[in-house]
């Protein structure tokens, strides 16, 4: 046997000795199949769905892709997590799997009044009944509220490209660019949200842009603001059009005005985005040593395993999700046997954009409720995630009448414990040691969110956000000056604020526990003393209701914020997480849009309750459009002040931070400074 040969022999059964000791280390709860109780749907599993829905004649549902909006249609359709307790106890004490179901939302247009009903439908695979649900306990979806559909944006591309059927002309002279008989240099409509200023109301902004060679866009100074709330597109309407700081009642007007020279236009002569230092939407530009981190080791076979949506690493054993109405959701955390947390997600991620203009002002750009196309972002391997990365699939049912697959939308990969914190928090690369990341982004208009989960061989979790944004750019305006600032000649960019909210169910070694802080004091005790003399002491704050431990945005945090396990108790010490937060902002300087009610995570830096069942997230696909009276509400998961004393326990965790844009970003800004998120790392934990 040759040498080589024989390294290969061994590699071989070096791999198979591996994967037997992590399958003869599994603890029972993983065996037969059964963290699948976590797992999205299957694409058999959506077919059933669907079948069973079109069965159903008194729906009288329709394709989602027929080109009417007065249509009986299923919009989304995600797993169904059935109550903590049950799957509990499934997992743990063995008892009965809960029974698996679909949360369907179908959006009722062909009746007067038009509604959008949430389903739960099972029991899957094979479903027999459809029941409605609530997506909060408070209130239903207004059907205004509802998101865009792809039918939708496409009546309104079709409405908008007739409406300026008489600014044909004007658009050639204005831009060399128009909407009628182009093929490169074709005009394009960008959309703000949300859609409208009040609740019920369903009329949006749309910004003329120059779509670019490179996929960028430059706005042509045209805004145009379409009513389209009807059910019926006969009437719809351009209620205003707004054309370099003049306002004018219509498309016709203005193309009269400026027929007769009434009209002093603005002509974007220089093709701006046509070289090649022009940035790229999407977000193939990173620097080569951020993007591919520790490539040099290659693992045969990698250090963890995936199986279904479950990943063995190590010490390490969670399981993960990617839902389509919201984002990454990691479960069911075990560390060395014990279980950490049952949640970790991210609930949503607003940006606030400053400015004066009509759709600079108003823009508040959620990262959920856009589409099926924004919720995942294809990962480019040695761009986006290490080539040695594990990519993974998901499959999801959004805007859609058949599972569309959604390639390398994950990936996951083993990095050396210093790479993943070095350009973002700051600390100190640590000696040896691999972290996992899994790793998922999203974009959404200018911006691409790239999301980390990190675990580190420590106990230690981290979830960290990264923005790589391209600038939001509305048409240059002297006067505004104060709130924007110039990128380029007639492009102007707005100052932004990003905020991200996380739940964190933290279950440290059992679901009861305890949250306390403490705080450095520094007493002075020179009294009697010839020199001066601080001392240091800890203060422990313990915390039995919910509103004491709501934080607004402004109060500083306690340094030590801590969940502890009262009854696991190891030689006097109690089991113990501490919470850090990492925010750019710790104060939110727009107190207008705090009062929005769908909003109102963004007004407490750190929120703890008690875990309920209807309190699973803290936005939906219905706060983009309507943020003021939405169905989940995150102030009212606290008004009633339970006792959070040795309680099944959630944090809510809100970070961010402002990017005010200068000349030098031109369009873009990919900064590692913009990364914020949260630690969660053990703390007088014994066990370990
Ligand atoms: C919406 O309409 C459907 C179908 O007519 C009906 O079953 C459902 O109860 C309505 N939902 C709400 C929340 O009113
Ligand atoms: C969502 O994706 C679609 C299709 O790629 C795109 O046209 C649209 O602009 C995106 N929306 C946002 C808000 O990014
Ligand atoms: C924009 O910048 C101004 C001045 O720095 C600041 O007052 C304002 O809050 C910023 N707006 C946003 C949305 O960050
Ligand atoms: C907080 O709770 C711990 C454990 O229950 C207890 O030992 C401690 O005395 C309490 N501290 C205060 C300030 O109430
Ligand atoms: C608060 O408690 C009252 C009375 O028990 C109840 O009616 C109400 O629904 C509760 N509110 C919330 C937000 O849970
Ligand atoms: C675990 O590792 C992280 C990152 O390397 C480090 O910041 C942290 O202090 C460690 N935690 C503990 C409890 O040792
Ligand atoms: C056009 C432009 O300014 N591109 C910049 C985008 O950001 C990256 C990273 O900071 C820079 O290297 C580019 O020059």
């Amino acid at each position: 046997m040759g040498m080589a040969q024989r390294n290969l022999t061994l590699g071989w059964v070096a791999a198979i000795l591996l994967l037997q000791m992590t399958m003869a280390e599994r603890p029972s709860w993983t065996l037969n199949g059964r963290p699948q109780v976590f797992m999205d749907l299957t694409p058999f599993e959506m077919e059933m769905v669907h079948n069973f829905l079109m069965g159903r004649k008194e729906l009288e549902l329709q394709p989602s892709k027929t080109p009417t909006l007065a249509k009986n249609s299923v919009y989304l359709m995600e797993m169904l997590l059935p109550d903590k307790k049950d799957v509990l106890d499934f997992l743990d004490k063995g008892k009965r799997m809960p029974v698996r179901e679909a949360r369907v939302v179908i959006f009722f247009g062909a009746q007067e009044p038009s509604n959008v009903t949430e389903f739960a439908v099972g029991p899957l695979p094979l479903p027999i009944y459809m029941r409605i649900i609530s997506p909060g306990p408070w209130s239903h979806p207004s059907w205004a509220s509802r998101p865009i559909s792809k039918a939708e944006y496409s009546l309104i591309h079709q409405t908008l490209k007739k409406a300026t059927e008489p600014l044909h002309q004007f658009f050639l002279d204005t831009t060399y660019y128009s909407l009628k008989d182009c093929d490169k240099d074709c005009l394009t409509f960008t959309y703000v949200a949300p859609h409208g200023t009040k609740p019920g109301q369903r009329r949006s902004w749309f910004i003329l842009q120059r779509y670019m060679a490179d996929n960028s866009l430059q706005p042509t100074g045209l805004e145009i603001l379409l009513y389209h709330g009807s059910t019926n597109v006969q009437h719809w309407k351009v209620e205003q059009v707004w054309y370099n700081g003049k306002c004018y009642n219509s498309p016709e007007e203005l193309a009269q005005k400026y027929a007769s020279g009434e009209v002093s236009p603005l002509v974007i002569m220089e093709s701006l985005t046509m070289d090649t230092e022009q940035p790229q939407l999407s977000s193939l530009y990173k620097t080569p040593e951020e993007c591919t981190p520790g490539v040099a080791e290659s693992h045969l076979p990698p250090p963890y395993n995936v199986e279904d949506n479950t990943v063995y690493y190590r010490d390490w054993i969670f399981s993960f999700r990617l839902r389509p109405s919201s984002g990454l959701q990691i479960l069911n955390v075990h560390f060395q046997g014990v279980r950490i947390a049952y949640e970790l997600s991210v609930q949503n991620a607003v940006a606030q954009f400053g400015g004066h203009i009509s759709e600079g002002i108003q823009t508040k750009y959620l990262d959920v409720g856009w589409g099926p196309d924004n919720v995942t972002h294809q990962l480019v391997g040695g761009i986006d995630c290490p080539d040695t990365a594990t990519f993974l699939e998901v499959i999801h049912h959004y805007d859609t009448d058949i599972p569309v697959y959604n390639p390398q939308a994950l990936c996951l990969f083993e990095i050396p414990a210093g790479m993943s914190n070095k350009h973002y928090f700051n600390s100190n690369a640590e000696k040896g040691g691999h972290v996992l990341v899994l790793r998922t982004i999203s974009s959404v208009h200018h911006y691409d969110y790239i999301w980390d989960f990190i675990f580190y061989p420590n106990g230690t979790m981290e979830s960290k956000m990264q923005a790589r944004v391209l600038v939001h750019a509305t048409f240059y305006q002297p006067k505004k000056k104060s709130y924007i600032s110039q990128s380029h000649m007639h492009l102007f960019s707005n100052n932004h604020t990003h905020l991200v909210h996380y739940r964190i169910d933290l279950d440290v070694a059992g679901r009861r526990n305890n949250f306390h802080t403490l705080k450095i004091i520094e007493k002075d005790i020179t009294k009697g003393l010839r020199h001066c003399e601080i001392q240091k002491t800890l203060k422990q704050t313990n915390y039995s209701q919910e509103h004491q431990a709501a934080f607004h945005f402004g109060k500083p945090l306690p340094k030590y914020l801590l969940f502890s396990n009262l009854h696991n108790t190891h030689s006097g010490h109690r089991n113990s997480y501490r919470l850090k937060i990492y925010s750019k902002i710790h104060q939110v300087q727009l107190p207008g849009w705090q009062k929005n009610r769908g909003l109102s995570w963004t007004r407490y830096s750190l929120a703890v309750t008690k875990y309920r069942d209807t309190e699973r997230c803290s936005s939906s696909i219905y706060s983009q459009n309507n943020p003021w009276n939405p169905p989940i509400v995150l102030e009212n998961f606290i008004q009633n002040s339970s006792n959070i004393e040795d309680k099944d326990l959630v944090a809510w965790v809100t970070v961010g931070f402002h990017n005010v844009p200068h000349s030098e970003d031109s369009a873009n800004m990919t900064t590692p400074k913009n990364s914020v998120g949260f630690v969660v790392q053990p703390f007088n934990f014994p066990v370990f």
